[in-house]
């Protein structure tokens, strides 16, 4: 079993609802246990113009599928919850965003995939929720824990607001 960590997040409608709901269904999956989960984060939207506040979480899970055949159903999940997706480049409002961030200590780079989440060490609303679950969790690239890179974040000012937890 590989233990990965997600990166879930929501800005539009029912914000608690999508990010639980992801989880019951990424749990609901026979090849997928859920390990852990942050607290929820209200987080100001990073790279992109919105009014719309993201609620984000770090989701532990332990899995036997392979990166592929996990983002495939992180997909589904979002498209399940009614992700629409927008042909113009850059980010768009969204009801359920899943991203692997860490499989292992695995480092992919193909079209489909990249692992680790190549923004990880940028966002605050990642390396926040990852904190409070894993900060001793060294960074397979960079070869540095979570409170290390979280140190040296380029844009310590964003805003990320503790939440409830699931
Ligand atoms: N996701 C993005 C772009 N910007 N900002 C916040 N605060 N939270 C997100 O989940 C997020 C974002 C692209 O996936
Ligand atoms: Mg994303
Ligand atoms: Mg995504």
């Amino acid at each position: 079993m590989a233990i990965v960590y997600l990166s879930l997040g929501s800005n539009l409608g029912d914000r608690v609802g999508y990010i639980q709901q992801a989880t019951s269904l990424l749990g609901a999956n026979k090849n997928i246990n859920i390990v852990t989960t942050s607290s929820f984060y209200e987080t100001e939207p990073w790279g992109m113009e919105s009014d719309n506040w993201f609620l984000n979480a770090i989701v532990q899970i332990s899995t036997s599928l392979s990166p592929l055949d996990l983002l495939k159903e992180c997909q589904n999940i979002e498209n399940l919850l009614g992700r629409e997706r927008k042909n113009n480049k850059g980010y768009s409002d969204r009801t359920l965003d899943i991203d692997i961030v860490f499989y292992d200590n695995l480092i992919i780079n193909n079209n489909d995939l990249t692992i680790p989440h190549k923004y990880f060490h940028k966002r605050a609303f990642m390396l926040v929720p990852m904190l409070e679950i894993a900060e001793d969790f060294v960074h397979p690239f960079f070869g540095r824990t979570v409170e290390s890179l979280y140190d040296d974040i380029e844009n310590p000012e964003m805003v990320c607001l503790y939440g409830t937890r699931i």
